[in-house]
């Protein structure tokens, strides 16, 4: 059935590569500007992009990886929701010859040969620049002062938020005078951000000296629900967040937040450029980070460029 409609792949000239790109959803700000970069690198490249939105469905997503592997694009690309249940569907890519770029988030699987590539950031790492801003901070705070945290985590097992958590915790786990009180999920979105975090305070009253939270999206939401309960952003509360949306980077320099990972969106131009070179046979590197910054209150913050997302 399907040879029939098979596209003779080695006779297409390279501008006319075809793209699966399977996008999780449009959680936050960062997903929006994801997308667009995926699609205007595309456009840019000549590439043709057949572009899927699973609205934050793990089921969804697997259901447009079938239906590009169906149609024999030359390339997979997508961003998986979370970190398991992806062997079957890749399996079948490979089988079928289609090389998989995965994008942004990570999967978690037995054979590594399942996919080409993971392109996107180091979320371990982001939750260790978190970590060691605190161990600045409480420097600076002197010998008696003692810190509660509360973390409002993104969505349950997927990779930034592992990440995120795991190396944040290892980095502050030798200092005794840090406690992580409690950690909620906030699915990344900004209503459960406002929402947690009035859960989180009304649970603790006043006890919580940090927020630990994973996306700028969620930070947004938590603000709110922080100033309601008559708190002062970045002076009552110490708060971090990682993303580093332009908007972000402003309430950092308006003294309302004190810290920013930054982990960027921006990754559609070297997505295309893998699938050329997949294309072309070429063997890339099985991880290809991001470089990555943090800004913090330390910092000199006028020296930031326009962050473009
Ligand atoms: O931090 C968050 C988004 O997977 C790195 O997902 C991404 C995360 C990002 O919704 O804002």
């Amino acid at each position: 059935m399907l040879t029939g409609c098979a596209r003779e792949k080695k006779e297409l000239p390279k501008e006319e590569l075809l793209v699966g790109f399977s996008q999780l959803g449009s959680e936050s700000g960062w997903r929006l500007s994801n997308t667009d970069s995926i699609t205007a690198a595309a456009e840019k490249a000549g590439v043709h992009l057949m572009m899927n939105n699973a609205n934050q469905s793990q089921e969804k997503q697997i259901k447009a990886l079938r239906s590009f592997i169906a149609y024999q694009v030359d390339v997979i690309a997508f961003s998986p929701i979370v970190e398991d249940g992806w062997d079957s569907v890749l399996r079948e890519a490979k089988e079928s010859g289609i090389p998989v770029i995965v994008e942004d988030r990570m999967v978690n699987v037995k054979d590594e040969s399942l996919y080409a590539t993971h392109i996107g950031s180091d979320f371990y790492d982001e939750g260790v620049r978190a970590g060691k801003y605190l161990l600045k901070k409480l420097e600076h705070l002197g010998p008696d002062v003692s810190l509660r945290v509360v973390e409002l985590a993104g969505t349950t097992d997927s990779s930034p938020t592992l990440g995120r958590a795991a190396g944040f915790r290892d980095t502050i786990a030798g200092e005794e005078r840090i406690t992580i009180l409690d950690s909620i999920d906030g699915d990344f979105l900004i209503s459960r951000g406002t929402e947690c975090m009035a859960t989180l305070l009304d649970r603790y009253q006043n006890e919580i000296d940090v927020v630990y939270i994973h996306n700028d999206a969620m930070m947004y939401g938590a603000l709110q629900s922080i100033e309601n309960h008559g708190l002062v952003p970045g002076k009552d509360v110490i708060i971090i967040s990682v993303d580093g949306e332009q908007r972000a980077i402003d309430l950092l320099k308006e003294g309302r937040i004190n810290c920013v990972v930054e982990c960027t969106p921006l990754l559609g131009d070297i997505i295309m450029a893998a699938a050329a070179d997949l294309i072309a046979g070429k063997q890339l590197p099985k991880e290809i980070y991001s470089r990555e910054e943090v800004y913090t209150e330390f910092d000199d913050l006028s020296k930031i460029a326009a962050r473009g997302y």
